[in-house]
Parts: structure tokens; sequence; C-alpha cells
């Protein structure tokens, strides 16, 4: 169970993100690779395609880091994970939310040699939805190490102005460049922190806090499953559905209303104790 120590509260407050040295177990970490590497060979064993698949083996850019968004659609080892109310409880409490639900998972496999994943403010990309914020669960599947291109943080940043979507996310040439612009039109010195943890640790970050990643320079590979979580109040934004990344996700709107359907946000916790029914009936299948 994900319980959260005040230090941990008072670290993301200032920080706009915290480290843990352990979120899930090694038997789970485990079979989340397998489940990876199902995902990249295309197998999707629930039959549905996720909703975003920017990586396949034979057809990929080897020098990219892989990506699906949504695996959770398509393989219950990922829901297993992501869906965890625990989870949903622990980010509800960060954010002063009244409960969680997903708004997207992200299966991030950086083999060594891949080049870097640009510095960005997630929150930048949401203005299809209100509340537009953010929090990101993030979890190493892999030891990982400076070298091997792990996750970086510039502390504080979540403090500073809210941009727009700049730049390229998979590949740059310089994967700092938007940050270290943000930090020079805020008049500060960035001070950017890696994120090195053993296999099965991980971190939480606010929406508004710049990260990205570096080249991986390891001979080993560094792969993270990310659960993305916003309010399970959150509704769509109409006049915003074309911008960020809601041309994607925009797809599940009901015509009728706002509301975001929660078959396709299902919500993991609330105050009052509400999980999306069939939730866990959809992750009992196969457990
Ligand atoms: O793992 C990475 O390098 C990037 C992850 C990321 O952008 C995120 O978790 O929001």
């Amino acid at each position: 169970m994900l319980e959260l120590s005040p230090e941990q509260i008072n670290a993301f407050n200032e920080d706009g993100y915290f480290v843990f040295d352990r979120i899930v177990d090694d038997p789970t970490a485990e079979r989340l690779r397998e489940a990876f590497d199902r995902l990249f060979r295309g197998e999707f064993e629930t039959g549905v395609t996720p909703d975003e698949v920017n990586w396949q083996e034979g057809t990929g850019d080897p020098t990219l880091t892989r990506q699906i968004c949504n695996g959770w659609r398509a393989d219950r080892t990922i829901a297993g994970t992501v869906l965890r109310e625990d989870f949903g409880r622990a980010i509800a409490r960060l954010a002063g939310w009244p409960g969680t639900r997903i708004m997207q998972d992200n299966v991030l496999w950086k083999p060594a040699s891949a080049r870097p994943l640009g510095f960005h403010q997630d929150s930048a990309y949401l203005s299809w939805f209100q509340p537009s914020l953010m929090m990101s669960l993030w979890i190493a599947l892999d030891d990982t190490s400076v070298e091997g291109g792990t996750l970086e943080f510039a502390r504080g940043s979540h403090r500073w102005l809210h941009g727009e979507p700049e730049g390229e996310f998979h590949g740059p040439k310089q994967y700092k460049k938007y940050m270290e612009r943000a930090a020079a039109a805020e008049g500060v010195e960035p001070e950017v922190a890696p994120v090195v943890v053993a296999k099965g640790g991980g971190s939480i970050h606010h929406g508004w806090t710049w990260h990205g990643s570096g080249d991986n320079n390891s001979i080993h590979p560094r792969r993270a499953l990310v659960l993305h979580a916003i309010s399970s109040e959150a509704r769509f934004v109409p006049e915003n559905l074309a911008k960020g990344n809601g041309p994607i996700y925009s797809r599940f709107k009901r015509l009728a209303d706002d509301e975001m359907d929660e078959n396709y946000f299902p919500i993991l916790w609330t105050e009052d104790g509400r999980r999306t029914s069939g939730l866990d009936e959809y992750l009992a299948v196969g457990a």
C-alpha cells in the first residue's frame, strides 16, 4: 500500500516532485517487463489496441524511446498497476482532489544508446479538460543512473510560469532547451535533479514541473511505467479539444455533455469510497 509521509508531502510542495525508494516489488516489476515485451511486439492481451502506439518491433526507430500510451486497455498486467486504488488515494491527497482518475498511462522503454526525451511541462498539453492539472507517478523497471538517461526534474519549477507546448518530445538535439529558456524567463539558474533509484523505485511529479531525460549512454535498457492521473471531477473543455494532445483523447468525449466517460478515464479512488464500476472485475480476469 502506498502511504505518503509528511516529509514526502513537504518535499512535493517545495520541489514539485519527490522520489520513492520502492513503489512496486520485484515480482511485479518482472511481470511488467514481460508485459512491455508483449506490447512492443504488438501482442495486445485483451484484443484492444492502446490509444497511442509510437513504437513496434521491426518498424520502430532503434534510436528512439519506445512508447505506448494506455497500455492498460491492451494488457491487464499494466492495468493491475496503473489502476491501483492506493495510487489514486495518495495522488488525491497530494493534489487536494476529492478523487483521482487515470488520464493516460505511459509505457516507456529507452534502449541503450537511445536519444533524449525533451524537457516539458505535462499540464501545458492539457487545456482540453479542466482542471488541467496532471499528477504523474513514474515507476522505474530497471535500476536507473544519470549515464542511463534517467528522468530528471528542474527543482521547484512547478512554481514557474505556465508555458505552451514547445519542441520535440522524442529525440531532440538539445533536450533541456525549453526548460532553460523558461528558467531564464524566471531569472533563475535551474537545479536539475536526476531520479536515481533501484528497479521498483520511482517518483511523483506535479503537472507543471519541468522534466525530461538525456541519452542512454549505458549498455542497459531504461524502462518505466507512468500513471498520469487527473481529478475525478475533470471535464472536457469543448473549445480546446484540438489543443495539446486533445485530438487523440477528445474522441472519448460524449456527444451530449462534457463529462469524461469513466469507461475511458476510470476513477481509481474517491473520498466517498467510489471506484468505476467494472474496474475490479476487469482486473480480476486472468489474475
Ligand atoms: O521517463 C522519461 O524520460 C519521461 C517521463 C515523462 O515525461 C513523464 O513521466 O511525464
